[in-house]
């Protein structure tokens, strides 16, 4: 039971179960801001969360994510299911929670209330902005969103924790991503669940197509027969987002791979590694800021660094030996 304010009005926790969009969008400013009131509320709505299907977008800038998830947006909507998106692109036009310019398809859904977009800026936040986006994907999940579509850049850096996540990733690259391909050959990227080639009108597409195959068919030769037979197909779906063309065929392949994590048990098994990370995640990010705060002016601390500066001591020994106090002065633990 989420309780009622003292007013006896509906509490913020209240409003955002029952799909305020307002509600939703105070919600996420506090867990962007790092507020204590939005790891409250993200506590009392956690129960509730669990039900949206979260889909991640990453890849270069410029492939068309944004315009792709305005696509599928559409689609979703007109299946008669409500749209939460959440846009994590520093580079992207959106800027502190505004859209700016008409190139963004996503604007098109701006009245509808069945949708909603919000676009998130990097904070200094604890655990950074990939903490705060998850938290937020939480509170539309709590909000009764059915679909959750999440954007990121990038490779390999730290936005594209939140896309692990998701319960299904999409890399979206166009004709001459050649930069994603060797990412993938290389295992720098893993393997996403569905592949969109997108701005397919390009005559090199199905050029690109080859070559995602052949990494993909590479990357079971590592894999033995039983486990390839099981495995979740990858598909290569050619898209044109600003026309919607080819958003019927990413639908069937979003919903088919959904349907195989299903039916294989993967979906939980996901869940539950993703939230074992988080929980190591938010663990470690508060123990660095705790052991900062702890060894900020501590004597014995600035000894140790003054060894490893002099070359007396070596990193690793100065790290037990400071850990080893750390613990000391930890205890008792809150
Ligand atoms: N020709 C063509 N242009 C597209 C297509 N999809 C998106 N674009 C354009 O590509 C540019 C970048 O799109 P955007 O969605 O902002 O890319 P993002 O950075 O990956 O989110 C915009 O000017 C879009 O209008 C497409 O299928 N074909
Ligand atoms: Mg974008």
């Amino acid at each position: 039971m989420i309780a009622r304010s003292m007013a006896g009005g509906p509490t913020l926790a209240q409003r955002l179960l029952d799909g305020d969009r307002r509600a939703l969008a105070r919600a996420i400013t506090l867990v962007e801001d790092d507020r204590p009131e939005g790891w409250e509320l993200v506590k009392a709505i956690f129960p509730h969360t669990g039900k949206a299907e979260v889909v991640g977008f990453t890849g270069p800038p410029g492939v068309g994510k944004s315009t792709l998830i305005g696509a599928l947006t559409k689609a979703r909507r007109e299946a008669g299911r409500t749209v939460g998106v959440l846009s994590i692109d520093p580079s992207s036009p959106f800027t502190h929670g505004a859209l700016l310019g008409d190139r963004i398809r996503l604007t098109e859904h701006f009245l509808d209330q069945g949708v909603f977009i919000r676009s998130m800026a990097n904070r200094g936040a604890l655990g950074g902005l990939s903490e705060a986006a998850l938290q937020a994907a939480l509170l539309l999940d709590a909000a009764g969103r059915d679909d959750v579509f999440v954007e990121t850049v990038g490779v390999g850096q730290a936005e594209i924790d939140i896309i692990d996540h998701a319960d299904t990733i999409v890399l979206v690259l166009m004709p001459g991503s050649g930069d994603s391909i060797q990412a993938l050959k290389a295992g720098v990227m893993e393997i996403p669940d569905v592949i969109v080639i997108n701005k397919a009108d390009h005559p090199l597409t199905d050029t690109m197509v080859r070559e995602i195959r052949g990494v993909l068919s590479l990357a079971n030769l590592e894999r033995s027969p039983e486990e390839v037979r099981g495995r979740w197909k990858v598909p290569i779906v050619k898209t044109e987002a600003t026309l919607g063309r080819g958003i019927g065929e990413l639908v069937a392949s979003l919903e088919g791979h959904r349907a195989h994590i299903l039916a294989a048990g993967q979906l939980e098994e996901r869940r539950g590694r993703n939230l074992r990370n988080e929980v190591l995640a938010i663990a470690t990010a508060r123990m660095r800021r705790r052991l900062e705060e702890e060894l900020h002016e501590d004597p014995e601390f600035k000894r140790l660094i003054a060894e490893v500066v002099q070359r007396r001591l070596d990193p690793a020994s100065a790290a037990t030996a400071l850990l080893e106090r750390a613990t000391r002065l930890a205890e008792p633990v809150e």
